[in-house]
């Protein structure tokens, strides 16, 4: 399983907020997660924590693009927006993945940018109930496996039709966008259910509430609840975690992957 070390060039993220807004320490803080062991870089220049304030996309390429050509030649980059033109620009300067949480719902022209990529582009679809804004105002499904899993099927049929190359797609059940605790639990326990697809899956459950909610730790205190998360992803055939904590989860990994095949 791959790991993806988290880059956010934001003043207000959930866990790291403010601490590499500045090019030269997120590109400093990207080249530590890669020699931690981080497989992918996934660069970050708005916030989705609840009720985050949006970001105009000038202001988000501003932040991301000095950090996108600092690094692209030394791991596969990620860009982690919603926007076409911000997500074009890091295309051209050299990301390899388009991390949208919106999955290519939040921009009419996202899907003709990832279609139109150069061959190798991969785009990555997430699960949300809702906006960043209201999205954990009283959560509610009547099957959370069932309705995530049809979304993110639909959203892949979407894209296909627009052009996107579908052996370049993965899916990712959206840890913590519009969940209940409980939501929470049963995604990452049935992570086979997306697996099952034969669609890579991606899971991001790095430093996010739902670990507050099971043992009261604050965001600080949650590399353990992480490691647990991402292994369990893990068991369940995941085939990438996005963490903040990439040198103590790929320890876990290793161990875990030097366990199962003793
Ligand atoms: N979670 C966050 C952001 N982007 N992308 C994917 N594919 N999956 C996720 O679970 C996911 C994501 C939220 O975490 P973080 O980047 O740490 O915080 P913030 O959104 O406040 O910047």
């Amino acid at each position: 399983m791959k790991v993806m070390g988290i880059v956010n060039v934001t003043p207000d993220s959930f866990s790291d907020g403010g601490l590499f807004l500045d090019p030269e320490a997120a590109i400093a803080h990207g080249r530590a997660l890669v020699e931690a062991g981080a497989d992918v870089l996934d660069i970050g220049g708005e916030s989705t924590r609840p009720g985050a304030a949006p970001v105009g996309a000038a202001e988000e390429l501003r932040r991301v693009l000095p950090v996108i050509e600092g690094l692209a030649g030394f791991a596969p980059v990620s860009i982690d927006t919603s926007k076409a033109e911000v997500a074009a620009a890091a295309i051209a300067a050299g990301a390899a993945l388009v991390n949208d949480v919106t999955a290519l719902r939040a921009d009419p022209d996202m899907a003709a940018v990832c279609a139109g990529a150069r061959p190798g582009v991969e785009v990555i679809l997430m699960h949300m109930l809702g906006t960043p804004r209201t999205m954990q105002q009283d959560p509610h499904y009547d099957d959370v496996l069932a309705e995530v899993l049809e979304f993110l099927l639909e959203r892949v049929e979407a894209a296909v039709e627009a052009g996107v190359d579908r052996d370049g797609i993965w899916i990712d059940p959206g840890i913590g966008f519009g969940k209940t605790v409980e939501h929470n639990l049963a995604l990452l326990r049935e992570t086979a259910r997306f697996t099952e697809t034969g669609l890579p899956v991606l899971v991001g459950a790095s430093r996010k509430a739902f670990i507050g909610q099971v043992d009261g730790s604050d965001e600080a205190h949650r590399v353990g609840g992480t490691i647990a998360a991402c292994l369990a992803a893990m068991d369940g055939g995941a085939a990438m975690v996005r963490v903040h904590d990439v040198a103590q989860v790929v320890q876990a990994v290793r161990v875990r992957t030097a366990i199962d095949d003793s």
